[in-house]
C-alpha cells in the first residue's frame, strides 16, 4: 500500500497551497488510481494489476447500499494505511464485530442469567 500512499500525496498534498506530505483537506481531493496500472514500461513491482486499481479506487469511493443509501462517505485520501486501516482493509471482520456475531445471543442469555 506504500506505493498508493506515495501516488495519494503525489496527486493531492499540493491542492492546500503546501507541498509538505500533508492532505490538510481530504475532502478536495479525487484520488485516481490508474496512473499506477502496470503496463510494459514497469519494472520493479511498483505497479498495480487492474484488479488492485480497482480495489483502491473502491477505497477511494463512497460506499452506496443496495437501495443508494450511504453507507460509508469512503477512506480518507492521505489518511495512510498502518493501524486502523489494517484492520478495514485486511478482509476480516473486526474482532469485535465478529465476536459480538459468534457469542451474542450466548452473552444475552449471560445478562439474562446475571440479572436474574
Ligand atoms: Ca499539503
Amino acid at each position: 500500500m506504500q506505493i498508493v500512499a506515495k501516488d495519494v500525496i503525489a496527486q493531492c498534498d499540493a491542492l492546500d497551497g503546501v507541498e509538505d506530505g500533508i492532505i490538510d483537506n481530504p475532502d478536495s481531493c479525487d484520488y485516481r488510481p490508474g496512473a499506477l496500472l502496470c503496463n510494459k514500461n514497469a519494472g520493479d513491482g511498483l505497479c498495480l494489476t487492474a484488479s488492485q486499481v480497482e480495489t483502491v479506487r473502491k477505497i477511494f469511493s463512497p460506499l452506496y447500499g443496495t437501495k443508494g443509501e450511504l453507507l460509508f462517505p469512503r477512506y480518507d485520501p492521505g489518511a495512510g494505511f498502518s493501524g486502523f486501516a489494517v484492520l478495514l482493509f485486511s478482509g476480516n471482520l473486526f474482532t469485535f464485530a465478529q465476536d459480538w456475531a459468534r457469542y451474542g445471543e450466548r452473552w444475552k442469555e449471560i445478562i439474562w442469567v446475571i440479572g436474574h
